[in-house]
């Protein structure tokens, strides 16, 4: 039993060891998680910008349960864009991986604004929420237009 434990934390610490990519069996599994998360992401963020642009009513806890689950999916893309992961039914430009600072600063930028409304949603205020807004659709418009295609 002794034995069997010291074997699993072994490998549990060889697993949180390696690099993100090899947390995916297979590349298509990171190209499938990745867009998962940003369509998650997408759907709440969403949410809040119907409140945003008077399409939906306002809701304070909406607004603020929502870009929490954003603020967390914002995290969740990125570890599975591992070298090897530019294949299958991806529109990542190779220049995710080519110029890969300039992407993970953009990725981190998103993130960060991010972050900002997830501030600004916690204090119920709709200008606050709405200021923050736009910064966050304009780092995901930034992003798309430089590493993905059409
Ligand atoms: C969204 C969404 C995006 C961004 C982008 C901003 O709500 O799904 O991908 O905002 O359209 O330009």
């Amino acid at each position: 039993m002794k034995r069997l434990s010291v074997a699993v934390l072994a490998l549990a610490g060889i697993a949180a060891a390696l690099p993100a990519v090899a947390q995916f069996a297979k590349p298509e599994d990171a190209v499938k998680y990745r867009k998962a998360a940003f369509t998650v992401m997408a759907a709440h963020f969403g949410r809040v910008g119907a409140m945003v642009q008077g399409k939906a009513p306002f809701d304070a806890a909406a607004a603020q349960s929502n870009i929490e689950i954003a603020t967390m999916m914002s995290k969740l893309p990125f570890t599975a864009f591992g070298p090897g992961t530019d294949v299958g039914d991806t529109r990542a430009k190779p220049n995710v991986w080519s110029d890969n600072a300039k992407f993970v600063a953009a990725a981190t930028k998103m993130q960060d604004e991010m972050a900002k409304l997830n501030t600004a949603a916690k204090s119920g205020n709709l200008d606050q929420i709405k200021a923050a807004f736009g910064p966050v659709g304009g780092a995901c418009k930034a992003c798309h237009d430089d590493f993905r295609k059409e």
